[in-house]
């Protein structure tokens, strides 16, 4: 994703193994003498057990969940892309357990009839709380499989009620550079914007994201709430949200503001549409304990529409998605 940096992409496809190793190492060796409470905040990325999270009540399994084996916790929580807090992949671990995520309000506004400031806490019983188990696949060509807990978008939407001026639905991510130090640095436009059309917003798959593994998001995964688009690419899930709006408008995303000739709007997950830098046929699962034991495993097809073609192809009924990428 990173775009301004003279070496280009950076992702584990390029990381240096030594490199890792050595770092790994280090942190491994750090934890054991005890110094880590001031390199990792909260103290659990470490051992991956146990973080911020609390256990969120009444959690039922959803069907709309996939079979592929689950990305353990400390890779979920180890390897993050979360710029506000830094673009290296272990930057958001080591500082995002600062993050205040109480008090935290989330305002909807714009072309609805019902416009409303929700506590989190509030947020948290607006609708049954769900496991899915979703495939998440980055634009920089790795996956994980991650078992999310949340209720649909849709849910939301439909008690703010939409006007029928409301194309588009934009999520913005708390500004706030004080606590998010990588907010100092412009490497994109702050605060992080994403949106969706309409109806993708309305899809069942679309998730109001407040929970994973079963318990409260850990910050470095976009506590205390975020969105969860399986289809797309990682980067149209938007963390720590405080605003979602609604428009007639297509919002002007971060990522499109960064580089329109490589992150689209739609965005979807498509294996027959390179990144310009890059190809996307295929990708690397990350299923092991930790990432690296996962880095140097064979490579996979990428499924179109990361495999939810069945339920969100019709979206895109003639459309180009060549054109509209
Ligand atoms: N606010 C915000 N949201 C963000 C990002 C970010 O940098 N800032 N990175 C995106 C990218 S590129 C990916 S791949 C996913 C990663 O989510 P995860 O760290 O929970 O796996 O978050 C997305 N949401
Ligand atoms: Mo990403």
């Amino acid at each position: 994703m990173l775009i301004r940096r003279s070496s280009g992409i950076k992702s584990y496809e390029i990381t240096d193994r030594d490199a890792f190793l050595k770092r790994r190492e280090f942190m491994r060796a750090a934890a054991g003498l005890g110094i880590v409470g001031g390199l990792y905040s909260a103290g659990m990325v470490m051992s991956g057990k146990a973080h911020a999270g609390t256990r969120l009540p009444g959690v039922t399994k959803s069907a709309y969940t996939v079979n592929d084996p689950l990305t353990p916790l400390e890779a979920i929580t180890s390897y993050n892309n979360y710029y506000e807090f830094g673009t290296d992949k272990d930057d958001p671990a080591r500082q995002a357990g600062k993050l205040k995520t109480r008090p935290w309000q989330v305002k909807v506004e714009g072309e609805i009839k019902k416009p409303k400031v929700y506590d989190i806490d509030e947020l948290l019983k607006l609708a049954p709380l769900e496991e899915r188990v979703y495939r998440m696949r980055c634009v920089e060509g790795w996956s994980m499989v991650i078992p999310w807990v949340g209720f649909p978008l849709a849910e939301l939407i439909k008690r703010v009620e939409p006007t029928g001026n409301a194309k588009f639905i934009e999520f913005v991510t708390l500004l706030d550079p004080a606590q998010m130090p990588g907010q100092g640095v412009r490497v994109l436009q702050w605060p992080y914007v994403e949106g969706l059309r309409m109806d993708e917003a309305m899809h069942p798959l679309t998730l109001l994201t407040l929970g994973l593994y079963g318990e409260a998001l850990p910050n470095q995964n976009g506590a205390p709430v975020r969105v969860v688009v399986p289809w797309k690419y990682g980067f149209k899930s938007a963390k720590a949200i405080v605003k979602i709006r609604f428009t007639e408008q297509q919002p002007k995303t971060s990522w499109e503001l960064a580089g329109p000739g490589e992150y689209g709007f739609y965005s979807n997950v498509n294996p027959t549409v390179d990144h310009p830098r890059w190809s996307q046929a295929k990708e690397r699962r990350i299923e092991k304990g930790s990432v690296l034991d996962s880095l140097f495993d064979k490579k996979r097809d990428t499924l179109m529409f990361n495999g939810y073609g069945d339920q969100v192809a019709q979206l895109y009924a003639g459309m180009d998605l060549k054109k509209n990428f």
